[in-house]
């Protein structure tokens, strides 16, 4: 397929997100990103769970893998020490990443394995209908919390910094061009890259984080953050009533497969025959 723009990662099945549903800029976001990159079509893997935000792979004009609920991540280190050559992105909501698969997260994390994930954040569970999520606000109400949510938020930026991702930045639906950047400088870099997007649920989410609410409270990183400071980068994670946009953290390391390598290479001097990807 000519590398012509980003219709030519846009698939032939139209979203079945509803209208105003903050994944629809995620959507394009992603289609930039990849027209920025020049990636091939048969370069690119999207591996999801299951939840609004993981019917991304019929979207996309590329190889992708809808797994089981929570389940991306497992996948998707598979896949990337299979085949290094593959750019494997990851999507999900909060529900999939942070509730039934928040076990993977700091394994892929301290592993560093060379994919990015993309976390949509509408603090709810959108496809079964409306149920707190592990990232709802205190106080808010939904069909699981109707005498508001009393269940302390976690903080995924913070998690994720303290798991050892190697590249954490966090963006908006609702600036489509901040997030276009944000993918793109996730997806070049090499080693785990986790972007937080905040995205609202137009349909379930009528009071809290809704364009309106979300368009005045999300700030820039101050022009003096260091990015190769983690503490920086945690100190402004905590912020959480003004979330702030941008790349909070950057550090360079060996990957997965620069592990497996090594191990691979030291077995082989050692005389065994190791099984390795
Ligand atoms: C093992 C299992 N448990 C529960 C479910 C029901 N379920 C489907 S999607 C989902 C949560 C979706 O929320 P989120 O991941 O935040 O994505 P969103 O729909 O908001 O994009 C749940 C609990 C399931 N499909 N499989
Ligand atoms: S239910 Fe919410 S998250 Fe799901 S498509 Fe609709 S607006 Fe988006």
């Amino acid at each position: 397929m000519a590398q012509s723009g980003r219709l030519d990662y846009r698939s032939r099945v139209l979203p079945t997100w509803c209208p105003g549903c903050g994944y629809f800029s995620i959507a394009e976001g992603l289609t930039s990103a990849f027209t920025g990159l020049g990636l091939a079509n048969e370069n690119v893997v999207i591996v999801s769970g299951i939840g609004c935000a993981s019917r991304f792979p019929f979207f996309v004009e590329a190889y992708g893998f809808h797994t089981l609920h929570g389940r991306a991540l497992p996948v998707a280190t598979g896949i990337k020490v299979t085949n290094e050559d593959l750019c494997v992105v990851v999507v999900g909501g909060d529900g999939d990443g942070f509730a039934i698969g928040g076990g993977h997260i700091p394994h892929v994390a301290r592993r560093n394995v060379d994919i990015t994930y993309l976390l949509f954040d509408n603090g709810i569970y959108g496809l079964t209908k409306g149920q707190t999520s592990p990232t709802s606000s205190l106080g808010f109400m939904t069909s699981t919390s109707p005498y508001e949510n009393h269940d302390q938020p976690l903080n995924p930026l913070l998690m994720v910094l303290s798991y050892g991702a190697t590249w954490v930045g966090q963006s908006y639906a609702g600036k489509p061009h901040h997030l276009a950047e944000m993918i793109r400088m996730a997806i070049e870099h090499k080693g785990f890259s986790y972007l937080h997007i905040i995205s609202p649920c137009v349909t379930f989410d009528k009071t809290d984080r809704t364009y309106q609410n979300l368009d005045v409270t999300v700030r820039d990183l101050p022009e003096d953050h260091d990015p190769t400071d983690r503490m920086q980068a945690m100190q402004q994670a905590v912020k959480v009533s003004r979330p702030a946009l941008g790349l909070y953290y950057v550090e360079q390391r060996p990957t997965l497969s620069n592990e497996l390598d090594d191990i691979a290479k030291k077995a082989r001097a050692s005389g065994s025959s190791p099984r390795v990807a």
